[in-house]
Formats: structure tokens, C-alpha cells, sequence
């Protein structure tokens, strides 16, 4: 895969880049209309007309940005769809975007029509990029989507932040995510250029877009091993001050450095590394204000949701192989949630080496199935039913575990 922090490094400074099908366009931006990124994409005017068209399977859909009002926004951008031949949306995209809740976002530069099924319905989605003006930010997605319940298209607004997203089939089941990176991170431990990012990855499904980094454990993986180089990278570039100075004397900037292993930590915690990542931060980090900067860290994470009790992911089979493998810290009340897709009378064999925690598991219809109690170590039974099985792992009081699960 081609992975959009690669270019974040390569933009270093600026941080203006995205993955390849790009939704960024602050600096020096393109002619409208003048992309041909779609497959179903019908016309681009020789004179470099700003309309979009984009037709896919039965629906097309016609972006006019409308005349520019000071070179960079459009006054008003308008959009048709047509499905099945009628057509069905006609008018102004709304000149507002909800960034969530009532927060709303300026409207200046809407582009990147596109038409895709995004959930693998069988339905086209229509895709446009927004761009709210201003130096670096911000940008969002707008997904308009067919309701069936109206008959109607409704639109959903995803807000991005300073760093857009691309779309990418990570997994290559036909659905694309959206790549992006979590904008939280910005200016948080050091000025905007210096500030890095952990990787965010979300799915579009059914008129909602949800995050699902932590399905994706190789690409967060990829993720920290490239931000482990930028911290590699950033101690060839700035003079670091010594591990015994004192920091407030020297003047010396550690934002960068802090920033990078904010971003790194992050993702140990979305692979369930966390306790190999402080170790490790604990050596990237020698200065002396490391408890300081450790709390203020802690803090961030917790508040971005990175440092949670409790999750869902998919157990990771490396290709080719049958055996997967999870573990983590579970306190009293948190819960570890695991994905497995399985086939009827396959042979599902969980072993717990480590920990002594609750392993129950559950069928694909919801209904509990059976359970391995603290201390118990060993569990070997035919699958009932085809789906997927979810594993919950919890401890009755504090314990570390490591859990092997095998299909043979
Ligand atoms: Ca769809
Ligand atoms: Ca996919």
C-alpha cells in the first residue's frame, strides 16, 4: 500500500499531504476540473471548465462550483444527481458543513466529485471534497447517499481537520477506508509543522462513517514503524540537547521529538503495545522533564480516547497461517472485545498462556456459547454455526494475558 504518512514525512514542515487519492488542495491548488481520477469521470473541458461530471452504474452526478469568488472559493456551488434517469437532487451544496454536533464549518472550495459504493451495497455513493479556506485547514468529506426509506439523497459531513484522508481498499474486500490521520494531534506537544500524527482509519457503512483503526493492526503497525524513523530523522536534523542539560536553560526545542512519540504511543495503544512503548519512550525520552512530559502525554491520550478500558478488534491471522494471537492489561471492568470469522465445524482451539482472565465467547447470532474461567487454560471445540465469533476477554481483578487462538 502507499501510505499517506509517507508523504506527511516527505512534507515534513508543511504537512499538507494525503494519500493518493487526494482530498488536500491548500497549497497552490489544481484547476478545478481538471482531475480525471474516476473510471466513470465523462468530461473535462478543454478550457478547463470547473464542472465535475462523474457517472457509475446508475447514477451520475454533475458538480458546478460555480464562479470563483476571490480565485480560491467558489460562490456557489451546485450539484445534480441522477438515479436510474431521474433525477432526484437538484440545488446548492448546503454553505455550511457540520463539523459534529452544532460546531459548523465554512464552505469554499468543494471538489473531487466522485461516485463509488462506498459499503458495498450495490448503491453509489457521491463523494465531494470541502475545503473551508484558511491557511492548512480545514477539510472534509461529504457523502451524499441514497435513502431508501424517502427515496431521497441525504448528506453526511465527515470532518477532517487539517489533514484530509484518502481513499483506500485496505483489506481489498471491494469497500474502500478512508486513510487519514487524527488531527487531535495537532499542535498539541509542538507548532503545527512540527506536530505528528497516528494514523486514523474509518468506514463508511449505511448513512454512518465509524472509526475502525484498531481493525487494521498492520497499518497501524506501518504507521508507528514509520513514525520510529521520523524520530530517527528528527535526532540526525536538530541539535539535541544533552541527556544531563538542564532543558530550560539550554532554550532547546524538544516539540518535535515530543510530538513524534505522542503520535508513536498512540498507536502502541491501538496495537496493544502500550507496555513495550513506554519502556521504549522511556529510552527515546532521556531528558529530564520525562515524568512531566509522561503526564501531560497520559493525559492527552486519555482524553483522545486512546487510553480506554475497553475495545472491539479482529484477531490478526497472519497470511497463510492459522493462528492468531491478542493480550493486553485488563483492569477490574474493562473488556476486550475480538473478532474471529469462522465456518461451521471448524475446529476452534483458544489457549491462554498468560493472565488469569475470563474468555467468553460468543456465536455469530449474539447468543453465548461457552467460556474458559480464570486459571483455566485451555478450550477445543467444533463451531456451530458460519460468522463471526466474538471473544471477550475480562479479569476480576488486575492481570496482564496473552491468548493464542488457533483454526486449524
Ligand atoms: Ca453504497
Ligand atoms: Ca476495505
Amino acid at each position: 500500500m502507499t501510505h499517506p504518512q509517507g508523504k506527511w514525512f516527505k512534507f515534513f514542515g508543511l504537512s499538507l499531504g494525503i494519500g493518493s487519492i487526494s482530498l488536500a488542495f491548500c497549497a497552490n491548488p489544481a484547476p478545478l476540473g481538471a482531475q480525471e481520477n474516476g473510471a466513470g469521470k465523462t468530461e473535462t473541458d478543454a478550457n478547463a471548465s470547473p464542472i465535475e461530471r462523474v457517472q457509475r452504474g446508475n447514477v451520475a452526478a454533475t458538480l458546478n462550483p460555480g464562479p470563483a469568488s476571490d480565485g480560491l472559493c467558489s460562490a456557489e456551488p451546485t450539484l445534480t444527481i441522477t438515479r436510474r434517469g431521474k433525477p432526484l437532487f437538484d440545488g446548492p451544496v448546503a454553505n455550511r458543513v457540520n463539523r459534529g454536533g452544532d460546531d459548523l464549518l465554512g464552505l469554499c472550495r468543494v471538489s473531487n466529485l466522485d461516485v463509488r459504493d462506498l459499503d458495498g451495497d450495490q448503491e453509489p455513493e457521491i463523494l465531494l471534497s470541502n475545503y473551508s479556506g484558511g491557511a492548512h485547514c480545514c477539510l472534509s468529506s461529504l457523502i451524499y447517499y441514497y435513502d431508501r426509506a424517502t427515496l431521497s439523497y441525504k448528506r453526511l459531513d465527515q470532518f477532517w481537520g487539517n489533514g484530509g484522508a484518502g481513499l483506500e481498499d485496505l483489506d481489498q474486500d471491494g469497500r474502500p477506508e478512508f486513510v487519514s490521520r487524527d488531527d487531535r494531534f495537532a499542535y498539541a506537544f509542538a507548532s503545527y509543522a512540527a506536530s505528528s500524527y497516528p494514523i486514523q482509519i474509518w468506514r463508511y457503512a449505511k448513512g454512518d462513517i465509524k472509526d475502525v483503526t484498531r481493525l487494521y493492526p498492520q497499518e497501524v503497525y506501518g504507521d508507528a514503524y514509520e513514525l520510529w524513523q521520523r524520530y530517527q530523522q528528527i535526532k540526525q536534523d536538530f541539535e539535541l540537547p544533552a541527556i544531563d542539560q538542564d532543558i530550560s536553560a539550554t532554550g532547546a526545542n524538544l516539540g518535535p521529538v515530543r510530538a513524534v512519540l505522542a503520535a508513536y504511543m498512540a498507536d502502541k495503544y491501538m496495537l496493544n503495545q502500550e507496555v513495550d512503548g513506554w519502556k521504549r519512550l522511556a529510552q527515546l525520552y532521556p531528558w529530564r522533564d520525562r515524568p512531566q512530559f509522561v503526564t501531560s502525554l497520559k493525559q492527552h491520550l486519555r482524553d483522545t480516547g486512546y487510553i480506554t478500558g475497553s475495545f472491539t478488534q479482529r484477531i490478526d491471522f497472519q497470511q497463510g497461517s492459522s493462528i492468531g494471537s491478542a493480550g493486553g492489561r485488563l483492569l477490574r471492568g474493562d473488556r476486550h472485545r475480538y473478532l474471529l470469522k469462522a465456518r461451521a465445524g471448524q475446529t476452534l482451539d483458544v489457549t491462554v498462556p498468560q493472565g488469569k482472565v475470563r474468555v467468553q465467547i460468543f456465536k455469530p447470532d449474539g447468543q453465548r456459547w461457552t467460556r474458559l474461567e480464570p486459571g483455566q487454560r485451555k478450550l477445543k471445540r467444533a463451531l456451530p454455526a458460519n460468522g463471526d465469533y466474538r471473544l471477550e476477554v475480562t479479569a476480576p481483578e488486575e492481570s496482564g494475558y496473552s491468548m493464542v487462538v488457533e483454526i486449524p
